[in-house]
């Protein structure tokens, strides 16, 4: 690493303490940035580093509600504004038990250099809280809903900060996320995506972040000149974003064996399709936390506490959470004979493990490149709100697969262009960062 980065990183280590996901995000960026950094000493003189890694603004509250017991309940609500240099903070809310500032901080971060990728005028920001929807029944979530929006309203808004789901928060949350936010603001400002079809979502939202995924990796195959047709595919998670990734795996040929939850996982050697697709929905909406329940339905073979990334296969999607595959599994993989890794999720490859995907020349993508089409979806759930007008599933689903199209394409040329041929990683930190670092220096010392 160059001194400029070992400081900048030394920094950020130590005035964000206990922050280990966030010091690993950053350090994946800077580490791909000192090429940059060498061309261009703006970016260094300018101190663009030292401040994209500090926050705009952290807010932090207060989210007391209460059980269907009559008891009280407290947990602790966020919102990061990390850089708002190419549009309003945009980035979804996170609700799990294991919700904290740093773990937000370091998906506002990469969130970030992901809607620049995008293409579409959107800064980058991520929320939460640690509440456990483990258990709640729904009057509970509304509850739970209700309060954090109470707080909220007052630091968001469609030209300011437009949130939308993450892990534990779904069309149901940001149900009630918006309702409450409407009574509190008097406003039906599209202020929160992911909505529902008849109040303002767009069709293909809650498809778009597997879809996405998945058509990026199938631009990752072309380029080995091959396809997802009758590839073996490994899916991790089982929530929003592995469902969508199962229904495109599908249409495009492939055949997903494996899903996942924190409990372990299934193995389905005859792939996850028809109505196995949707009983994924029901797991998700069951509040349980669980995947066992698929191998009871359809009598699959369950591995408790286990993941997936031991089964042989052609490919693989992590669509959990971040730090799935370490060094041991990524070695697993590759011997296996895995040709392509794409992630779903957040930051689910730690760096070591993604040393070993860079040494063994396998095609491996960033969740900031191959998860944007989420939030790019949500970006055009934002145009049509703002035109009052909705598009048909067609049109939605073209503008989303040509925008992962490019960003597949960004990721090559900047990799080469900055001396990384074929390395995902370097490429889409390095053209998120160019464009938000050139808005900052444009705009003056923000
Ligand atoms: P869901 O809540 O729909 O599903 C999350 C899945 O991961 C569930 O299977 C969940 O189980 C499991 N999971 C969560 N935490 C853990 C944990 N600590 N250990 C093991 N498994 C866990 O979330 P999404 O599908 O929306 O999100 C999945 C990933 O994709 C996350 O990394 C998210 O940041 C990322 N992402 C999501 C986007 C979106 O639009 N929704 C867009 C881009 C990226 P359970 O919840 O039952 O614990
Ligand atoms: O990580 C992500 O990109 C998301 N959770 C989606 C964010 C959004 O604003 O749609």
């Amino acid at each position: 690493m160059n001194a400029y980065v070992e400081t900048v990183l030394a920094n950020v280590k130590a005035k964000n303490p206990n922050e280990p996901e966030f010091h690993q995000a950053v350090e994946e960026v800077l580490e791909s940035l000192e090429v940059v950094l060498e061309r261009h000493p703006e970016y260094q003189s300018m101190k663009i580093l030292e401040r994209m890694t500090e926050p705009e603004r952290v807010i932090m509250f207060r989210v007391p509600w209460m059980d269907d017991q009559g008891e009280i309940h407290i947990n602790r609500g966020f919102r990061i504004e990390m850089n708002s240099a190419i549009g309003p903070y945009k980035g979804g809310l996170r609700f799990h038990p294991s919700v904290t500032l740093g773990i937000l901080k370091f998906l506002a971060f990469e969130q970030v250099f992901k809607n620049a990728l995008t293409t579409l005028p959107m800064g980058g920001g991520k929320g939460g809280s640690d509440f456990n929807p483990k258990g709640k029944s729904d009057n509970e979530i509304m509850r739970f809903c209700q309060s954090f929006m109470t707080e909220l309203s007052r630091h968001i808004g469609p030209n300011t900060d437009v949130p939308a789901g993450d892990i534990g928060v779904g069309t149901r949350e940001i149900g009630f996320l918006y309702g409450q936010y409407k009574r509190i603001r008097n406003e039906s400002t599209g202020v929160l995506t992911g909505k529902g079809i008849n109040w303002g979502g767009s069709l293909i939202r809650p498809e778009a972040t597997g879809f996405g995924a998945v058509y990026f990796a199938n631009e990752m195959l072309k380029t080995k000149n091959t396809s997802f047709d009758e590839k073996t595919v490994l899916v991790s998670g089982f929530g929003n974003v592995a469902w969508g990734a199962v229904q495109k795996v599908n249409d495009l040929g492939g055949k997903v064996v494996t899903l996942s939850g924190p409990d372990g996982f299934i193995h389905d050697p005859e792939g996850v399709k028809g109505k196995k697709v949707d009983f994924m929905l029901k797991l998700r909406a069951s509040n349980k936390d669980a995947v066992e329940d698929y191998a009871k339905m359809f009598d699959v073979q369950f591995y408790a506490g286990k993941k997936p990334w031991g089964i042989k296969a052609d490919v693989a999607l992590p669509c959990a959470t971040e730090n799935e595959i370490y060094e041991h599994d990524a070695k697993e993989l590759v011997k296996n004979g895995c040709i392509c890794v794409c992630e779903g999720a957040n930051m689910p490859t730690t760096i070591e493990a993604y040393h070993v995907f860079n040494e063994a020349k396998i095609l491996y993508a960033p969740g900031k490149a191959s998860n944007a089409g989420g939030v790019a979806t949500s970006g055009l759930e934002m145009s049509q709100n703002s035109m009052r007008l909705p598009w048909p599933k067609e049109e939605v689903d073209k503008r989303l697969h040509e925008i992962m199209i490019r960003i597949h394409s960004t990721c090559l040329t900047t990799a080469e262009k900055f001396g990384t041929p074929g390395n995902y990683v370097n490429g889409a930190n390095i053209a998120g960062f160019l464009k938000v670092a050139d808005a900052m220096l444009d705009q003056g010392l923000v």
